[in-house]
């Protein structure tokens, strides 16, 4: 009888829910939930008969039993209901270790810390029982969606045995919205916060945005730009932030604000906003006294200050250190913390800005406040196509650094262009930086807390807005995704994220994944060579960073110039960060200063970013630099029509409107990638007078006309 109720509900629900197949728009993200095949569904419903938990009536739970619901009905095409005892007929046992189903089981829950989970098959008075359990809510929630990953992967999940954790405690997206939604650096459409309505009025996609970051792990989310607005901690927004927190929470995520350095004299009335007064430091610890009171588990601040205009402690000869303390004093009480940006560069500081990071932050090593983490971008520069890793790694042993990445694509090809940022975030995290000793990757060092129980983390600058599908594209949600996995697991492998994210986004069909893994892996490298190769950078137009503009020469701060980067002259080309030059290199350990300064040694990818080096120095191809470089940028408008041979050969394995969205954006991408060929060749050449190699073509057209071109409008200025 349940069988052919269940077949006649599984007709009504093929036709209560519109074949997905047809009409995706990438809104469900990862987190599609298709219809199993049948073999897959007899597999998975024999071990997923029900669920149970004793645990009912707290937020978290629900979230973890609604989802793991929503998940296998849609996948099975049947209801799965919640059995209302553990022995009904097998299934899932959802729990935390003092659930009374879970406890006697003696399962190892002590190693999973707060927020890890445990996946394990079980036989129960003769039943076969998946447990699903974690130390707190949130571990089961984790778990439940490790679960339904491994479903929609087809992995198996009838002999469970699995532990998983995760290596970083601050998981945080950082959102560059604005208070009028406009996002900075943002290509995918306003801010999903809309304020206006808030808080009368919360958005069901508040929640489905929790879902997707609570499946990977996120469990922070800054909600306001770091070029901040003090009016965000007015009474009248804390109460929408509060709604926002609301929903959040549920999911494990805290929200945190930025907060503006010169708050105290912008809406507090005071005449300074100096750390060292006992009256500003008096109302910050009010405010957050405040901001406590309307969100008792808020996160705290993240904050950019004497950079890029923006006040600090500096403006009061105080030094970064003063600031950070101050929010920190204030914070402790509540256990909060301070996320503080290392990504400063002073106006009229002639030192090299690879340097002065480093030359701020180093000596206040050990001075911060334990809950105060210093959050450094993965480069010295500002998120590049390719950076070496930021020497402040490894060089602050006595206080939390916070790896920093950027999410949206501001440099790389915005929204339309295909780079899937795993690879490069891999790059960074693997490299060495040998402190105190060989092995010290940089994964290593934010993982390791600087004492016991220090606090770790990674933020990324989310690349989320109010568009359908998000990110602005659908392969760019791979970069949420991937975000998500390497703060959990710094050590996590792009090339198995990728995969993972394929299946779940695109389809399990190895037809399908492989490929378009391979599109994937490729196409970072593609946009290095297209925009920035051997170690070129920061050769974007002004202001926007859309499209080429090396000839810039006239903005009024010399490193906002690309020509201040690539420093192209009759010699040569680079930037000569050698003990001859800036001596940048100084700043890393030894080995990797003798490593990347011998022009001999240096990874080529790295050269130019290092030395100044001949136009006619031979390259490890047997090619002079010049032609090398051509036939970098050649190669990288190559592999764009190369990833569009293979997306045009799965036409008929993806859903229509899908396939042809990401069809477009690889068309304007091979459009944009020789645009920025012939612009930077034109413009290279009036520099190094050579010819083209032989069956490289010229530029079509001078570089008058690539000067000319004025994209004002591009969006996502800051
Ligand atoms: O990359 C630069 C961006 C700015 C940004 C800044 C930062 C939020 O161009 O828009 O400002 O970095 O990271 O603070």
């Amino acid at each position: 009888m349940r069988r052919i109720l269940l077949a006649i509900l599984s007709v009504f629900w093929i036709f209560a829910v519109p074949n997905q197949a047809c009409a995706e728009t990438g809104y469900d993200l990862w987190l599609r939930y298709q219809p199993l095949d049948s073999g897959a569904k007899e597999r998975v419903g024999q071990v997923v008969g029900g669920y149970f938990t004793a645990q009912t009536h707290r937020p978290t739970m629900e979230a973890a039993a609604r989802e793991l619901r929503t998940g296998l009905s849609a996948m099975l095409g049947y209801q799965i209901v919640q059995r209302h005892t553990v022995q009904a007929d097998g299934g899932i046992v959802l729990g935390t270790g003092e659930s009374p189903h879970i406890a006697p089981l003696g399962l190892p829950l002590a190693s999973l810390g707060r927020e890890g989970y445990l996946l394990r098959s079980v036989v129960i008075e003769g039943k076969q029982v998946t447990i699903i359990a974690g130390n707190t809510d949130v571990g089961v929630l984790y778990g439940v969606f490790a679960f339904l990953k491994r479903i929609q992967l087809g992995q198996p999940i009838d002999k469970l045995d699995i532990i998983d954790k995760p290596k970083l405690q601050l998981r945080v997206l950082n959102h560059w919205d604005n208070l009028d939604r406009h996002v900075e650096r943002g290509y995918s459409g306003w801010s999903i916060w809309d304020w206006q309505k808030l808080p009368g009025y919360k958005d069901p996609r508040y929640t489905d945005y929790a879902r997707a970051n609570a499946s990977i792990g996120i469990n922070g989310v800054v909600l306001t730009n770091v070029n901040a607005n003090a009016e965000v901690l007015k009474p009248e927004w804390l109460q929408k932030v509060k709604a926002l927190a609301e929903v959040f929470r549920p999911y494990g995520i805290k929200v945190y604000l930025t907060a503006r350095f010169s708050a105290p004299i912008e809406i507090g009335g005071m005449k300074t906003a100096d750390p060292l007064d006992p009256g500003v430091a008096a109302w910050w610890k009010a405010k957050i006294d405040e901001i406590y009171g309307v969100i008792p588990d808020f996160g705290g601040f993240l904050v950019k200050a004497n950079s890029e205009g923006q006040p600090g402690p500096n403006d009061y000869h105080r030094s970064h250190a003063d600031g950070a303390n101050m929010f920190a004093d204030a914070l402790k009480a509540h256990g909060g913390v301070v996320m503080w940006r290392a990504f400063v560069y002073a106006a009229e500081n002639p030192e090299d800005r690879h340097k002065q990071a480093y030359t701020d932050f180093k000596p206040l090593d050990g001075k911060f406040r334990d809950n105060v983490l210093v959050q450094v971008k993965n480069g010295a520069i500002d998120f590049q196509p390719r950076e070496p890793f930021h020497p402040l790694f490894g060089a602050m042993p006595r206080t939390p650094l916070m790896m920093e990445f950027q999410i949206t694509k501001e440099y790389l090809g915005f929204a339309t262009h295909l780079a899937y940022l795993g690879p490069m975030w891999e790059e960074v995290l693997e490299a060495d930086t040998f402190r105190p000793a060989k092995g010290s990757t940089v994964a290593k060092v934010i993982e390791t807390p600087v004492a016991p129980g220090a606090v770790t983390g990674m933020a990324g600058v989310a690349n989320v807005g109010n568009d359908l599908n998000w990110s602005g594209s659908q392969f760019d949600q791979a970069n949420w995704y991937a975000f998500g996995r390497f703060a959990w697991d710094p050590d996590a492998s792009a090339h198995a994220i990728a995969r993972d994210w394929a299946g779940l986004t695109w389809g399990n069909d190895p037809a399908l994944v492989d490929p378009i893994v391979a599109m994937m892996m490729g196409s970072r490298e593609a946009v290095v060579d297209y925009m920035t190769p051997l170690g070129l950078t920061h050769l974007m137009a002004t202001g926007h960073h859309y499209g080429p503009g090396p000839w810039v020469a006239d903005l009024a701060r010399p490193e906002w110039n690309p020509v201040y980067y690539h420093k192209a002259d009759a010699n040569g080309i680079g930037f000569d960060r050698t003990k001859t030059g800036s001596d940048a290199l100084s700043q890393y350990a030894p080995e990797v200063a003798r490593l990347w300064g011998d022009p001999k040694k240096v990874p080529e990818n790295l050269l130019l970013w290092f030395h100044h080096v001949p136009w006619d120095r031979k390259m490890q191809s047997g090619r002079t630099l010049w032609d090398e470089l051509v036939v970098r940028y050649d190669a990288g408008v190559e592999a764009v029509a190369a990833m569009q041979a293979r997306w045009d050969g799965l036409k008929d394995k993806v859903d229509a409107r899908r396939w042809s969205e990401v069809r477009d954006f690889l068309a304007i991408q091979h459009e944009e990638a020789k645009w920025w060929r012939d612009a930077s060749i034109a413009y290279f050449q009036s520099i190094s007078k050579r010819p083209l190699p032989v069956g490289h073509a010229a530029p079509p057209h001078d570089l008058e006309h690539y000067k000319a071109i004025n994209n004002r409008y591009a969006p996502g200025n800051g």
